[in-house]
């Protein structure tokens, strides 16, 4: 990897799995390492624009290359929500427990469990900005299980895996993970891309 870039999150758990997808070559900054402290605003209504919200957010304070990425949990039943308020389903931001429990209760009694993690990276490159989709269909379980990953992974099974993503350690739900595709996508980016970085 030749550009050092900032990863535009305060999500230590996305930084961890990001960070077990790249190989040591690679200059991944963290908003910590950077000295940032800020809480980044997403305030619209696709996983796109809050993507690039973030990132911008963040290139207007460094003035660094540096890229983000939105995630939700889109399930069918319930008309692709919790989409883009993944986070703050149950009301506060990122009670993981209290997401769950809102999810099953509503999905209480029903058969048709199918959903999809969508992830969307924007990466802002010498001004310009490109965008990485990584989708993983599976279903709901009935109940929670396992202690590994965040968010949603205790109740989401994808599809060819029997377990839940909290059940698998990061190798495995890297096979399958939404944020793994994006970030493949991006790296084969990258790695294609002749501009000439400036930051
Ligand atoms: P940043 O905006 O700072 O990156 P965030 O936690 O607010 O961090 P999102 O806006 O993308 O991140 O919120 C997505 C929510 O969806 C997150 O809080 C989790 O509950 C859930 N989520 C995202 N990726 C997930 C994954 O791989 N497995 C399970 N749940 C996930």
């Amino acid at each position: 990897m030749m550009y050092p870039l900032i990863f535009a999150t305060n999500n230590a758990n996305k930084v961890r799995e990001v960070q077990s997808m790249l190989d040591p070559s690679w200059k991944l900054i963290t908003l910590k390492e950077a000295g940032i402290v800020a809480d980044i605003p997403e305030p619209f209504d696709t996983l796109e624009e809050n993507a690039r919200a973030k990132a911008e957010f963040i290139y207007q304070s460094t003035k660094k290359n540096c890229f983000s990425e939105d995630t939700g949990l889109e399930v069918y039943a319930l008309n692709n929500a919790p989409g883009v308020r993944s986070a703050r389903f149950a009301g506060e931001q990122g009670n993981d427990a209290a997401n769950i429990q809102k999810l099953l209760h509503l999905l209480d009694g029903n058969s048709k469990r199918n959903a999809r993690f969508r992830t969307v990276i924007s990466l802002l490159l010498d001004g310009d900005e490109y965008q990485f989709e990584g989708i993983c269909t599976g279903t709901i379980s009935l109940t929670p299980r396992g202690e590994n990953g965040f968010g949603y992974d205790p109740v989401f099974i994808p599809d060819g895996s029997h377990q839940t993503f909290a059940e698998m350690d990061i190798t495995s739900k890297n096979i399958f993970s939404h944020r793994k595709k994006a970030v493949a996508k991006l790296l084969h980016f990258l790695s294609t891309y002749h501009g000439q970085s400036k930051n």
